[in-house]
C-alpha cells in the first residue's frame, strides 16, 4: 500500500515559508504566507487577547466537551458580529452558527454539508481565489470551477465577465465570495457592484457562500460586514464562514465559524441539526480555548473596545506600509506605477511582478514572494521596507 504512494505537491503558499525558514540570510523577508506582523516584524499577541486569556486563568474550568456546535456565548457573539446584534436575521433566528476550526474549518463543514444537501451542484470560486478553496470543496467532491474576477490590465475587477459568467451558470450553482479584502488581489467589489452581485443571485438562485477571513482589515468592522449583511437580509440560504485567525491574530488557536442563514427559525433549527451531523462524523465538537478567548473579549465593553482599537491599529499600519510602498517605488523606479497598491484593500497585493522577478528577489535578496505575484503587505514595516524597495527597483 505505502510503498506506492506518490509525493504530495506542497501547498504553494505554506511550502514558501519553509523555504524561507530554511533560509540562513539575516536580511531574509517573508511577503509569502498571509500573517499580519507588527512594526518589530513580530507575530502580535493582542493585549485584549491577553486580558482575555488572564479572566480565563482566574476561573480556570475544567474540560468537559463543548456542544458539537460550539461554545454557545461564542456562536452567539459570531453572530452578532457578522450580521450585527439589532439585524432581523438574528432577532428572527433565522442564522445558526456553529463554532468551527478556523476559517478553514468552517469552509469543509459548508462544503460537506452541501454536498450532502445538494450533491449535484458545482461550486464556482473567483479566478483566482485563495489555492484551498479549490482543494477544499474538490476533496468534499464537487466539481470546482472559475469565475472571472482579477483583470491584470487595469489591476482591478472583471465586473462584466464575472457577472456574466454569474448570470450564464445553472440555478442552484455554489458561488464562493469573498467579503472583503480579496485573497490574493486586494481587489474588492464596490458597493454598487455588490448589489448588482446580490440581485443576480438572488433572482437566479444561486447559493452564496460568503468567506470573510479578514473582517476589519478593509474599512472596519462594520463596514466590511456589510455585505454579508446584505446577502442574509435578502433571505436565505446564506453561507459564512468566519475566520478570527488573523483579527485576534489567533492563527494557531483556530477560531472560526459557520453561519447558515435560512428563510424562518424552524427550517434553520433543522438545518442546524444538520450541520451537527456533519460536524459529529468529522471531528465530533470543537477545541474550547480558542473560542473562550474570543468569547471573552467579544463579551466585555471594555475588552471588546480594546480589540477594535487594536485591529484598527493593524488595518492603519497596513495602509501606511502601501501608501510607503507607493511613494518609495515612485522614487526608485519612476518608469512603473503602483497607484494601485493603495486602493487594494486587506492584508494583500497583486504587486504585478512576474515570477521571474519573484525568482529574483528569493535568489538574491532572500525576499519571500508568491509566484503569482502577491505580496503580503502586512509583513512590510518601517525597519524591512527600504530594502524591499531597492530590491523591487532591481529587479523590475
Ligand atoms: N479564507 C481565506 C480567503 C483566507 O485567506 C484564509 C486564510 O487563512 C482562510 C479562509 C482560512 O482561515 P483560517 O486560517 O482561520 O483557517
Ligand atoms: O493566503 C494566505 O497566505 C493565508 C494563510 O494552506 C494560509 O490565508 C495559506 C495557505 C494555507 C493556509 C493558510
Amino acid at each position: 500500500l505505502l510503498n506506492a504512494i506518490e509525493m504530495a505537491p506542497r501547498d504553494p503558499i505554506l511550502g514558501i515559508t519553509e523555504a524561507f525558514n530554511a533560509d540562513k540570510n539575516p536580511n531574509k523577508i517573508n511577503l509569502g504566507v498571509g500573517v499580519y506582523n507588527d512594526d518589530n516584524g513580530k507575530l502580535p499577541l493582542l493585549e485584549c487577547v491577553r486580558k482575555a486569556e488572564a479572566q480565563l486563568m482566574e476561573k480556570l474550568s475544567p474540560r468537559g466537551y463543548l456542544p458539537i456546535d460550539g461554545l454557545a456565548a461564542y456562536d452567539k457573539a459570531v453572530q452578532e458580529l457578522v450580521f450585527g446584534a439589532d439585524s432581523s436575521v438574528v432577532k428572527d433566528k433565522r442564522a445558526v452558527t456553529a463554532q468551527a476550526i478556523g476559517g478553514t474549518g468552517a469552509l469543509k463543514l459548508g462544503a460537506d454539508f452541501l454536498k450532502r444537501f445538494a450533491p449535484n451542484a458545482q461550486v464556482w470560486i473567483s479566478d483566482p481565489s485563495w489555492e484551498n478553496h479549490r482543494a477544499l470543496f474538490e476533496s468534499a467532491g464537487f466539481v470546482v470551477n472559475n469565475y472571472p474576477y482579477y483583470d491584470a490590465a487595469t489591476r482591478g475587477v472583471n465586473f462584466a465577465g464575472m457577472l456574466d459568467t454569474l448570470k450564464s451558470i445553472p440555478s442552484g450553482s455554489i458561488v464562493l465570495l469573498h467579503a472583503c479584502c480579496h485573497n490574493p488581489t486586494g481587489a474588492d467589489l464596490n458597493d454598487a457592484q455588490w448589489l448588482e452581485v446580490l440581485n443576480v443571485v438572488t433572482t437566479r438562485g444561486l447559493i452564496p457562500f460568503l468567506d470573510m477571513a479578514y473582517q476589519g482589515f478593509g474599512d472596519g468592522i462594520e463596514a466590511d460586514g456589510k455585505v454579508v449583511r446584505q446577502f442574509a437580509e435578502a433571505g436565505g440560504p446564506v453561507f459564512v464562514s468566519n475566520s478570527f485567525s488573523k483579527s485576534f491574530s489567533l492563527y494557531g488557536e483556530r477560531v472560526g465559524a459557520l453561519s447558515i442563514v435560512s428563510s424562518n427559525a424552524e427550517e434553520a433549527s433543522r438545518v442546524l441539526s444538520q450541520l451537527k451531523r456533519v460536524i459529529r462524523t468529522n471531528y465530533s465538537n470543537p477545541p474550547m480555548h480558542g473560542g473562550q478567548v474570543v468569547a471573552t473579549a467579544l463579551a466585555s465593553p471594555e475588552l471588546r473596545a480594546l480589540w477594535e482599537e487594536e485591529l484598527a491599529g493593524m488595518r492603519v499600519r497596513i495602509r501606511e506600509m502601501r501608501q510607503a510602498f507607493v511613494q518609495k517605488l515612485k522614487e526608485q523606479a519612476p518608469a512603473h506605477n503602483f497607484d494601485f497598491v493603495t486602493k487594494q484593500r486587506g492584508m494583500f497585493s497583486y504587486s504585478g511582478l512576474t515570477k521571474p522577478q519573484v525568482d529574483r528577489l528569493r535568489d538574491e535578496f532572500s525576499i519571500y514572494a508568491v509566484d503569482t505575484g502577491r505580496i503580503c503587505v502586512a509583513a512590510l514595516n518601517t525597519k524591512n521596507i527600504d530594502y524591499v524597495i531597492a530590491a523591487i527597483a532591481k529587479v523590475l
